[in-house]
């Protein structure tokens, strides 16, 4: 059984009037769990309206930096992987056009560096996570030739291990998390010849274990957040069918809190918004029934919300 209107009230209770996520994240966070919030509301087809959403969009605009990034909130620094969350915001609520876009593409694109990777900010930190986090702004904006698409795929392959999955920097251990982040840049930035496919669904089909729930590195304990960074990966490259489905549906429903709603990272845990918004992603990915909402596997947002993303009007679904 899936507890749909408890999922609901579990998210809406977590914001408050204002449409901040209270209390649960700490004040860095507060733009990561805003986006994790709408869009798990957007995939149960439950966004807020009216006055709230109206004061979500005053808080993103207030966390906008001159030099064209965002912070998690405000007067904080801009990072890209607040970014990313502010413009993913926008789009789920419909006012991406309302962006300083060239502004913040610029922010993007000054990110990068001579060996085609990103930093998270200005201070210097790498990671194939902000790799993914410029490729996906720089795509919702229609902007990708705005950075060197050859070196970001080039540092992308450096990632790739042995084994046909990819890691945080070069030479780092593979991890579903970081996989994720890689095949969505390479889809955004169309290098997917970059994927030695069969390799690394291999590796992806691996990582389910005994319970159905999928892991992120070998003999790790099964996650629902996998169900998203994993499946994400593994829908885009067209192979959902070497997993079973049924399996990790039944993991995912397990992890539910029947009475409370949201869902954990495993049964029997505390549910959280995080894990609630990429379980149910997951299950979206898997064609829930119960989930009227198709998720994008390299945007991580709805189609729906990609439909209204008015740069992006060219784009067949
Ligand atoms: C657009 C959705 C979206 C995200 C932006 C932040 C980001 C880009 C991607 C994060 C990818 C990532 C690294 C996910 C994994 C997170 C995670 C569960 C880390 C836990 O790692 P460990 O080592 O746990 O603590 P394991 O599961 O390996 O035991
Ligand atoms: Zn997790």
């Amino acid at each position: 059984m899936f507890y749909k209107e408890k999922h609901i009230n579990f998210i809406t209770s977590l914001l408050d009037a204002q449409g901040h996520v209270t209390n649960v994240l700490a004040e860095h966070l507060k733009m990561n769990g805003l986006y994790w919030a709408l869009s798990a509301l957007d995939l149960l087809d439950a966004l807020p309206q009216d006055e709230q959403r109206d004061f979500i969009r005053e808080f993103v605009f207030s966390c906008f930096n001159d030099d064209g990034g965002f912070g998690g909130a405000k007067n904080h620094d801009s990072h890209i992987l607040t970014t990313c969350s502010a413009v993913q915001i926008s789009a789920i609520l419909g006012f991406i056009h309302e962006l300083d876009k060239d502004k913040i593409v610029e922010f993007i694109a000054s990110l990068q560096k001579e060996d085609g990777s990103f930093t998270g900010d200005r201070y210097g930190e790498v990671d194939t996570r902000f790799s993914l986090c410029a490729t996906l702004v720089l795509s919702l904006f229609d902007s990708i030739t705005k950075i060197n698409v050859d070196k970001a795929a080039s540092f992308i392959k450096e990632c790739r291990n042995w084994d046909g999955a990819f890691g945080q920097v070069p030479g780092s251990e593979s991890h579903g998390g970081q996989i994720f982040c890689c095949v969505g840049s390479l889809i955004h930035l169309n290098r997917m010849d970059v994927i030695e496919k069969d390799k690394l669904i291999w590796w992806l089909c691996e990582r389910q274990t005994e319970s159905g729930g999928l892991c992120g590195r070998p003999e790790k304990d099964p996650d629902v957040c996998y169900s998203w960074w994993n499946l994400s990966a593994i829908a885009a490259l067209n192979a959902t069918e070497a997993i079973s489905t049924e399996a990790l549906i039944r993991f995912i429903l397990k992890s539910q809190d029947d009475e409370k709603g949201g869902i954990a990272d495993s049964p029997d845990n505390v549910a959280d918004v995080y894990h609630t918004n990429f379980g149910i992603a997951g299950l979206s990915l898997m064609h829930f029934p119960d989930i009227h909402q198709q998720i994008n596997p390299e945007f991580a947002l709805t189609e729906r919300a990609l439909r209204t993303v008015p740069y992006l009007s060219h784009r067949k679904s």
